[in-house]
């Protein structure tokens, strides 16, 4: 049978099956399954595991979708494969033919695909999208995006969405590329042809489009969130022009107002003072809408309102982390909230109906960059902590210690909630890192950074932290600690059970109370993906995939130096309580 937006819409609550990346459209990744719990998880063995095969491997950071019996699972570089569900046997499998000259930042990754219809769609690393036949894996229609050379690919797993006024169901998508200054879009596309609808820019002042014809500008036409340039064609300074904000991960969809959120990723380049009139200060350049998150209207593609994290981000933490959609009752007032652990190290409560700061808490430790979240929800700078300009005849500024680094006090492996105990369960990062600015000019297909940097550990016994914390007082109900960063996404059930994978291969189910490792599995290579569960014939399966890389054996300094030892894999685990 074909999938439905009614089986999209109630993935979270449906068993049988899961539909989409976050696990239904407001990205809690919560399970309603029992059967597995706290009190026989220990007795968890393998069903079956899958190797996809061929030379190649690096990071598998896939989240898997399960659907009549079938699950659809990506690989690194461009591959997705269908298996049987009770078997582990390959139905069909897809290899994307990759160009020359892609350009990735953070390794050949792919976080999974989305489903409907008859097709399953994922995004590629030359910057297109491609619809299969979801029992054939024959190719439906393919379009291409963006100029890969450029810098444009994909590596987040497209969403769909219903337009609540039109009836209209779309495929929406984003983009890579800010670190080779790409101005990041959203799109939304017909899924049965894969024609574009609409593409909203995140660099105010750049033009979106509507039905194939120039819409309106993202916010205000001469864009003053962004310096001017008399002396440039745009009149803008050459940032403006490859301003970065790129949408890479996935949207959540509110379906109640009727509204898109995603993250937009960092302004480019990095070096702050590219995006800051010379002598001005960088508070009077927000660089919108970049690092921060956005709503987006599902008719026309217009931005409905944006709340930044991040204003003139200085430290690439970009925006892009997960927007995950949940509702609590604080002082009598019932919010609906967007919740964002954002790689600045603040966890965010947003109001999502208009945009609104509610709080924010920092979920990591020795946080300097800021001091706090101000009331009116724009931070408090740290002294010192904006890395100085490039002094007159020097090559580098002066190198200044910052945490958290870049790579985030969490980075886009997603979060979950348990509607059970009403904590988020974090899978953050304890380091810092020396920072300075470089020169930097912008040529087509090169880094676009103006930055260098080198990642350190802050504290000896641990880099990763797992933290359970109540998103209204901010308080840490429980943490584990890891050797290794956590680079694992994370499942919460009603079985009393939070799932995470570790960098050193390890498949975990702790208890979502206490915190206490009630379980663990060696899957032979690192982990950095997002874990599943679904029912099957009466009984409970949850399914990960195994794999090491993504950012930090690349970007990491003195952390990829830690984890050089772990084995690169690529496979498909499946777990089950045995019946004997
Ligand atoms: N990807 C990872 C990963 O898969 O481990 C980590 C990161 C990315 C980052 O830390 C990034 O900043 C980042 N930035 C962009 C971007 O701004 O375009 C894209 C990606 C990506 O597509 O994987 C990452």
């Amino acid at each position: 049978a074909g999938v439905t937006w009614n089986d999209i819409v109630n993935d979270a609550e449906t068993t049988q099956d899961v539909l989409g990346y976050g696990i239904g459209p407001k990205a809690q990744r919560y399970s309603p399954m029992t059967m597995i719990n706290k009190d026989n998880v220990e007795r968890m063995v393998p069903a079956w595991s899958f190797s996809f095969g061929d030379e190649k491997q690096r990071g598998q950071e896939s989240q898997a979708l399960v659907h009549d019996g079938i699950i659809y699972v990506t690989g690194s570089y461009s591959r997705l494969y269908a298996l049987d569900a009770k078997s582990g046997k390959r139905l069909w499998e897809y290899s994307h033919r990759l160009p020359e000259g892609i350009r990735p930042c953070c390794d050949v990754v792919n976080r999974g695909a989305a489903i409907f219809g008859d097709k399953v769609f994922f995004g590629t690393l030359d910057a297109g999208i491609v619809a299969l036949n979801k029992k054939t894996g024959k190719v439906a229609w393919r379009v291409k995006f963006g100029d890969h050379e450029a810098g444009y690919t994909m590596t987040g797993a497209p969403t769909l969405i219903k337009d609540q006024k039109t009836g209209k169901v779309m495929l929406i998508h984003g983009s890579s590329g800010d670190e080779f200054g790409v101005v990041g879009k959203l799109y939304a596309r017909d899924p049965e042809t894969g024609k574009e609808i609409w593409m909203r820019p995140f660099v105010e002042g750049h033009y979106g489009r509507l039905n194939g014809e120039k819409s309106t500008p993202s916010g205000d036409p001469r864009a003053p969130s962004w310096p001017d340039d008399p002396n440039t064609e745009t009149g803008k300074v050459e940032a403006w022009s490859q301003g970065g904000g790129a949408p890479w991960q996935s949207a959540s969809f509110d379906v109640e107002t009727n509204t898109i959120i995603v993250g937009a990723g960092n302004p480019a380049p990095w070096n702050t003072w590219k995006r800051t009139a010379p002598g001005g200060d960088p508070a009077d350049y927000d660089n919108l809408y970049t690092s921060g998150q956005v709503a987006v209207d599902p008719t026309t593609g217009e931005v409905k309102w944006f709340y930044q994290h991040t204003p003139n981000d200085a430290w690439d933490f970009s925006g892009n982390n997960e927007l995950v959609l949940f509702e609590y009752t604080k002082d009598g007032k019932n919010v609906k909230a967007t919740a964002h652990a954002d790689r600045n190290g603040y966890f965010y409560l947003v109001d999502r109906t208009n945009g609104e700061f509610q709080n924010a808490f920092p979920f990591v430790d020795n946080i300097t960059w800021a001091t706090s979240i101000g009331a009116d929800g724009r931070p408090v700078e740290g002294k010192g902590q904006r890395p100085p300009p490039v002094p007159e005849g020097k090559t580098r500024g002066e190198s200044i210690e910052v945490s958290p680094p870049f790579l985030g006090g969490k980075n886009w492996n997603p979060m979950a909630y348990s509607q059970d105990t009403g904590l988020f369960y974090i899978p953050a990062n304890h380091w810092k890192e020396d920072y300075w600015t470089e020169e930097v000019t912008y040529k087509k297909g090169a880094a676009y950074l103006g930055q260098g940097f080198r990642i350190k550990r802050m504290y000896d016994d641990h880099v990763g932290i797992l933290r359970a914390m109540d998103p209204l007082s901010g308080e840490v109900k429980w943490e584990h600690k890891e050797p290794m960063p956590l680079w694992a996404g994370v499942l919460a059930t009603k079985g009393g059970l939070v799932f995470t994978g570790t960098g050193d291969g390890y498949f975990k189910a702790f208890d979502a109370d206490t915190g206490e490792e009630l379980w663990r599995f060696q899957t032979g290579s690192g982990i950095i993906s997002p874990p599943i569960t679904w029912e099957m014939d009466g009984e409970q399966y949850v399914g990960v995939t195994s794999g090491y890389g993504g950012a930090v054996p690349l970007w990491g300094g003195d952390m990829a130096e830690l984890t050089k030892p772990i084995s690169q894999g690529g496979s498909f685990w499946v777990f089950k309580i045995p019946s004997w």
